[in-house]
């Protein structure tokens, strides 16, 4: 029985509406996912929001509303936006759904009957932003780095999971697989946490009298369950753990997406609460930097958010999404301006692909009238494209969009540099040249093509784009079958259209 490939995005607070963190990340698994639809394997694509917690239930408060009626409304506000963008999740989850809270419960009550769970007294520094007690190595002048405040004090009795017994495991298999948190740096740092010996236990509950907002532990009503340790669940409960017989096939593909904030829950503790239910670890964490403005991290705490459906309004998210995908580099920050984003759409899209596009349609068109010629055979692009394609494959298997696009831009820089040194314009001056023009064309016909089939998973509404104006040539095909050399079919007839992405003008 084979597993799907199985993609996750953090599940994200709905505190606020989406920003650009979080339509990068979201946008980024779209790509990774439909890069594996389109390789005809069997795909699924969870996302969703985290609704439990002291954080959610401070800012209702503040609202004035009951934290569901919050909940609901900013959580439809994130499915929408991913609708309005044309993201393609297979599965929207919230953790205030019923099969959900079942599949925590499950989960813990499990832990609980085999004795992995027990109660005490525990002292701690509280940061409510993060949602969890820090160590001491955590803070910077006493306050927690990433938001900037002093953590609380706190002493209550709590629930607690021994995580001590399976450190070492979790070493093992951090040193023995050095692919499954990528980029390495962040492999290094979660085995130096590990190293350090630190992270012995964690306190999984919280006190009802103090926060009523969360799932009730199944073992004690009076307690709900740390917002943590209930959302981690939710790549299970999103494949259908623990009633649906298919979770465990399902389970089997499956990788992560998150940023660096997230890095030590989905390193140590979901490992760790894997491996105590008898789960297999997952196959991948993916973990990418964060973007900032103006230097200063994009937060909902600094509120300096970039709004994804004002970028869409302003630029078309086909352009905001090449820019997100094309200009952060695997693993480390990126810094947002619109000036940046302007400068890619000229260069890149405007320039290289458009002109590419603009000028190879056009000449078809003069010289042809736009009909698809005979090619005497020559494939002097084929080997371009070819490479060109085993390097994005190798690259978005990675999860490294950048430097996918990096090769497939390399492609379109060769079928430009070839129609400037082919020079059709002059072919067409010499009637003998008439074979030798129709064979340059459909040299690029077929490049632009290919280039357009590869363009899908990161701009898959250019890329219908640009296969409309060739005939739509094999739709409903693989990716292997539509890559093969020689798909665009002499007679075919195209059409030049508008420019695909028209230069923005700064003054
Ligand atoms: O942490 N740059 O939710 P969250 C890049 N609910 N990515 C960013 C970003 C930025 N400036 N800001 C946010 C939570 N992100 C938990 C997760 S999962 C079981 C629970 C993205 O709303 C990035 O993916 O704070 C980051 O990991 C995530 O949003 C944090 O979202």
């Amino acid at each position: 029985m084979s597993s799907p490939f199985y993609i996750t995005t953090p599940i994200y607070y709905p505190n606020a509406a989406p920003h650009i963190g979080s339509t990068y990340t979201t946008t980024y698994a779209d790509t990774v996912a439909r890069y594996h639809r389109a390789l005809g394997e069997e795909t699924f694509f969870l996302t969703g929001t985290d609704e439990h917690g002291q954080k959610i239930a401070e800012t209702a408060a503040k609202e004035g509303v009951e934290p569901k009626a919050f909940v609901d409304r900013i959580s439809e506000r994130f499915r929408s936006t991913w609708q309005e963008l044309g993201l393609t999740p297979d599965r929207f989850i919230r953790t205030t759904e019923a099969a959900h809270k079942h599949a925590v419960r499950h989960f813990w009550q499990l832990l609980h009957d085999q004795g992995q769970i027990h109660f005490q007294d525990y002292s701690g520094r509280y940061c409510v932003g993060c949602e969890r007690f820090l160590t001491e190595r955590e803070l910077v002048d006493g306050k927690c780095a990433q938001h900037q405040v002093e953590p609380v004090l706190r002493t209550e009795a709590n629930y607690f999971f021994n995580m001590a017994p399976h450190m070492p495991w979790l070493i093992a298999e951090l040193e023995s697989n050095p692919d499954l948190i990528s980029p390495a740096r962040y492999r290094n740092e979660v085995l130096a946490m590990l190293r350090s010996g630190e992270l012995e236990e964690l306190c999984i509950s919280r006190p009802r009298e103090r926060l009523e907002w969360g799932i009730p532990l199944p073992f004690d009503d009076q307690y709900v369950l740390y917002v943590w340790l209930d959302a981690l669940i939710n790549y299970l409960t999103g494949i259908g753990y623990p009633d649906d017989p298919d979770w465990e096939r399902r389970w089997a593909g499956v990788h992560h997406l998150i940023a660096k904030d997230i890095l030590k829950p989905h390193a140590i503790f979901w490992p760790v609460m894997l491996h105590a239910a008898g789960i297999p670890l997952y196959q991948g964490l993916h973990v990418h930097g964060y973007w900032s403005m103006d230097n200063q991290k994009i937060s909902k705490s600094l509120g300096n958010l970039v709004d994804p459906l004002i970028m869409k309004q302003k630029y078309g998210f086909e352009a905001f999404r090449y820019y997100l995908l094309r200009e952060m580099s695997f693993g480390l920050d990126g810094e947002f301006s619109e000036e940046a984003l302007v400068r890619r759409i000229n260069a890149d899209l405007a320039n290289d692909l458009g002109n590419l596009a603009n000028r190879s349609l056009s000449m078809l068109e003069r010289y042809f009238e736009g009909v698809v010629p005979e090619s005497s055979g020559a494939s002097e692009l084929s080997q371009a494209a070819e490479s060109a394609a085993r390097q994005l494959d190798q690259q978005l298997r990675g999860f490294n969009t950048q430097r996918a696009l990096i090769a497939l831009w390399e492609l379109i820089g060769a079928v430009n540099k070839y129609i400037d040194t082919q020079a059709p314009w002059k072919l067409a001056k010499a009637p003998a040249s008439r074979d030798q023009l129709g064979s340059v064309l459909y040299e690029c016909m077929e490049a632009l093509r290919v280039i357009a089939v590869l363009l899908e998973p990161f701009m898959p509404e250019t890329s219908a784009r640009i296969l409309g104006r060739l005939g739509d040539p094999a739709p409903g095909a693989t990716l292997h079958e539509k890559l093969r050399w020689g798909g665009l079919v002499p007679g075919t007839q195209t059409r030049k259209g508008e420019p695909l992405f028209p230069r923005i003008e700064t003054s």
